[in-house]
């Protein structure tokens, strides 16, 4: 199982049996979805009728638990009478079901009827996360992909108890999300992508429904609007937004560094005000990541003026800021998450000891461990190695306490693994470089640090592969695994 429970026991001598004439009892409409979606699942694996009923049943959810379990804690019980999940909340039982699809054969995923037997080894499960911010990034600029595609992604990993879905929806190379106030954002800088090829954006009816859905799995969406550099897209849309009132041609090409928003014009900042401003309307969450990473052309000066002003319109919307960690060179404003993306680099680390002497809290994404667009080893066909190779190991094997010197762990909220895609076109070269890194990179996030351990992880990890088999996931086969 991914991520390893706080607490696991054996129940000797006890197997659940699913058969033909189970229920599913459940005591909260507030959890009705989920538990339609996971008995529509089982019906169509088992073929069993497995009705839904109020109150308890074979296999019984429940949030009537304690509110010590916290939001998102369960404990669940299988043994020879039935299943029990019981959390506090429906996001809670949510997680506590992603076990339970996991204790159950991975043939339990398929989407055609399958022989049994649906056993379940007799257990009792306690557990509850170690951070609360579990992230995953998509770069839906570099290359785009759609709500469909976006969605099968989500169904996935959902199932790693990641809660946090990071959408990098500007760069260089397109803009990915309409904005009414400044429609050529999409209808030309969203036009193209790396290649040349035809680009894309969501609709504001598509980027809802696709927040919504991240929501119906407990993920919450945090779009990126990436400022001041990565903007070619934007300037190419919009001539006023550049220096010189010169709007470059579209990018397609993978360089990065070279865009600045004019950072002493008036406009720049109506811009980010109605960009923000429209993209707060549609947040639940309460990030807004502005970027804020290598600004290499614009000058520090004015990066350093720059910033402060930008995360006053984040706050002006409602929402709290977000940024890479070149943002903590300067002030930021109270409630400000700063994401970590250095390796052993000192200035990366001073930027994070001075985000946290600020009171700014951070998430970790470590390109040498957490960069899901790095290259396994010198043979993998795809992806970039400016951060070195990433093996399964490299990616795991790592403390989100302890990995920034100088930062306390209590300045920790989580991790996250991002995935860039200069080097990917389509969802199944997403999927090759996702699976089977991610897993770990969820594993950090929920499981206890005792829990973390590669040798056992490993053997975790390869019982992962019949499932991705069976939902048809294009994963790695990395050769630090022996794959069943
Ligand atoms: C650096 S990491 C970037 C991205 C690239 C990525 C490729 C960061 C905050 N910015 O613009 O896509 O490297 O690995």
């Amino acid at each position: 199982m991914i991520p390893q429970p706080t607490a696991q026991q054996a129940l000797a001598d006890e197997t659940f049996l699913l058969e033909a004439d189970a229920t599913i009892g459940l005591d909260d409409p507030s959890a009705q979805l989920i538990t339609d979606r996971f008995a529509a699942q089982l019906r169509r694996s088992t073929g069993y009728a497995l009705p839904v009923q109020d109150g308890t049943g074979t296999i019984t959810l429940s949030t009537s638990g304690p509110e010590s379990l916290g939001d998102e804690g369960y404990e669940l019980r299988a043994d020879a009478s039935g299943v029990t999940v019981i959390a506090a909340t429906a996001e809670g039982l949510f997680r506590g079901v992603t076990t339970l699809r996991q204790l159950l054969p991975a043939k339990a995923e398929a989407d055609t009827a399958q022989d049994g037997p649906w056993e379940i080894a007799g257990t009792t499960i306690s557990d509850s996360p170690r951070y609360e911010y579990r992230g995953v990034m998509l770069d839906v600029t570099r290359h785009f992909f759609t709500v469909e595609q976006v969605k099968k992604f989500i169904d996935v990993v959902s199932q790693y108890k990641l809660n946090r879905l990071h959408l990098h929806l500007s760069d260089d190379q397109g803009w990915r999300i309409q904005v009414d106030s400044w429609p050529r954002l999409t209808e030309y800088g969203g036009s193209l992508q790396v290649g040349g090829g035809a680009g894309g954006y969501y609709t504001k009816a598509e980027y809802a429904d696709l927040v919504q859905y991240a929501a119906e799995h407990y993920i919450t969406v945090v779009p990126e609007i990436d400022t001041p550099g990565h903007t070619n897209a934007a300037l190419a849309s919009y001539a006023e937004l550049n220096k010189g009132d010169q709007a470059p041609d579209l990018y397609t090409e993978t360089e990065v560094g070279f865009s600045s928003f004019a950072i002493d014009k008036d406009v720049t900042y109506e811009f980010l005000d109605d960009v923000f401003r429209e993209v707060a309307e549609q947040t639940p969450g309460e990030l807004l990541h502005l970027g804020g990473d290598e600004a290499h052309s614009t000058p520090h000066s004015e990066y350093l003026d720059f910033v402060p002003k930008a995360a006053e319109l984040v706050l002006k919307h409602g929402k709290r800021v977000m940024g890479w960690h070149e943002i903590a060179d300067g002030p930021l404003p109270a409630g400000t998450v700063v994401q970590y993306w250095g390796t052993e680099d000192p200035k990366a680390q001073v930027l994070a000891q001075k985000a946290v002497e600020q009171g700014a809290t951070l998430v970790l994404s470590p390109a040498n461990r957490a960069y899901l667009d790095m290259k396994y080893d010198a043979e993998t066909p795809l992806g970039l190695d400016w951060a070195g190779l990433v093996s399964v190991e490299q990616s795991y094997s790592w403390n989100p306490a302890t990995l920034v010197p100088g930062v306390p762990a209590s300045a920790i909220i989580g991790v996250e693994a991002p995935l860039w895609t200069e080097t990917l076109d389509d969802l199944e070269k997403v999927e090759f470089m996702v699976f089977p890194r991610l897993p770990g990179i969820a594993e950090l996030g929920w499981s206890q640090e005792s829990a973390l351990d590669w040798t056992a992880y490993r053997e975790r990890l390869a019982e992962q592969g019949p499932r991705w088999e069976v939902l048809g996931v294009n994963f790695y086969r990395a050769p630090e695994m022996d794959w069943r």
